[in-house]
């Protein structure tokens, strides 16, 4: 058996969402992942931010690549669409099944190897399309699933757990995703639930590229002294930007905030993004504002995490080429198939 299935059982008085699911309708088989692996904790957001948002399980795809990160989907949403694609080569499966349905919520599921090494340019393109999907990396700085090998995301300076030292410098995906073009970028800690299960929340709601750089320790192969992705170490270092609740249009706001303390950022779904600053004068709608921040923080030996960037007017990838809103399997013939005098007048055109 490739899987093992959780018991269905459960307590008859556990809470209902808005659609009636309890939270145990959101969860997935049981994980065969280490004990204590980061990825499990990203797991359990998901499944926390799902049920909050009372997303009805079947609009969701999941896709993913090859690593333990992506064999996650196999342990939340079970009663949701999913794709285990082939390593590196999520970003790309997640396009073109938006192109065909826009009507379903993308969730991409990744490791650092996945979408910093092997994947990098499928990443780097699917951000740069603006394809409309929520972009998880569960980031380890390892190869986890092959046995430990620095990925792209290592920090220079490094150790890995037999003592070698990395000597490249690392990849930092919220950098790239800040300059390609992403609309809603953020970066978490599997360890500050917290955290994680709003910003989850926030790119789930987000109608264009949301990318989420979450740091996830491994803890057989890099979680000792040395390494920069150790639960120890992004404890110490972890600088958080602000902490975010997410309203939806039709809930009431009752989170009460010291006045200057908080700024709002309206999504185009009527949604808000409650943002509470922990750094004074920190604008998360200003890109260039946010890649300086990025970086003059990393200099001084800080994990920034939090909602970095967020563009409250997205515009993604079907806006973009001006694609047709139905499904292309609810089309019928005569427009997927317009017949000789509509050929006739697009090959006229290119003339
Ligand atoms: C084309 C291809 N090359 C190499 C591999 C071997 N391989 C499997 S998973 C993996 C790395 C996974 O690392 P990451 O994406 O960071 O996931 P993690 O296991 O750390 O969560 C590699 C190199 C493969 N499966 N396919
Ligand atoms: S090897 Fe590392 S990444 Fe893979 S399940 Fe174990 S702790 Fe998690
Ligand atoms: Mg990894």
């Amino acid at each position: 058996m490739s899987f093992l299935p959780k018991p269905k059982l459960h307590h008859p008085k556990l809470p209902l969402n808005e659609l009636g699911f309890t939270r145990r309708d959101y969860e997935g088989a049981i994980s065969t992942l280490c004990a204590g692996c980061g990825h499990d904790s990203i797991s359990a957001a998901i499944i926390q931010a799902c049920w909050e948002l009372s997303i009805a399980p079947h609009r969701v795809a999941k896709m993913s690549g090859i690593g333990c990160s992506s064999k996650t989907p196999d342990y939340f949403l079970g009663a949701s669409h999913g794709f285990n694609s082939v390593h590196g080569r999520m970003p790309s499966v997640l396009t073109g099944a938006n192109m065909a349905n826009r009507d379903l919520l993308y969730l991409g599921v990744s490791g650092d190897g996945d979408s910093a090494s092997i994947g990098f340019g499928q990443f780097a393109h699917s951000i740069r399309r603006a394809v409309n999907m929520t972009y998880i990396v569960e980031n380890n700085g390892v190869y986890g699933l092959t046995k430990g090998q620095f990925s792209a995301t290592s920090d220079k300076g490094s150790k890995a757990k037999k003592g070698a030292v990395n000597t490249d410098e690392a990849i930092d995906l919220v950098g790239i995703a800040l300059q390609l073009g992403a609309t809603y970028v953020a970066r978490s800690f599997s360890g500050d639930k917290a955290q994680l299960v709003p910003l989850i929340k926030g790119a789930l709601r987000h109608p264009g590229p949301a990318f989420i750089d979450c740091i996830s320790p491994c803890v057989a192969f890099n979680n000792h002294e040395g390494s920069t992705k150790s639960y120890d170490f992004v404890r110490e270092h972890n600088e958080a930007m602000n902490q975010l609740d997410v309203i939806l249009g039709r809930m009431p706001i009752t989170t009460e905030y010291a006045p200057g303390e908080v700024r709002e950022v309206t999504q185009h779904d009527g949604s808000v993004l409650r943002l509470r600053k922990l750094h004074e004068g920190y604008d998360p709608t200003d890109r260039v504002a946010a890649l300086h921040h990025l970086h003059e923080r990393k200099a001084a030996g800080e994990i920034v995490t939090g909602l970095l960037y967020v563009d409250p007017e997205p515009q993604d990838m079907h806006a973009h080429l001006g694609t047709v809103e139905r499904p292309l399997n609810a089309l019928e013939d005569a427009a997927l198939v317009p017949g000789a005098a509509a050929l006739e007048r697009i090959n006229a055109a290119l003339r």
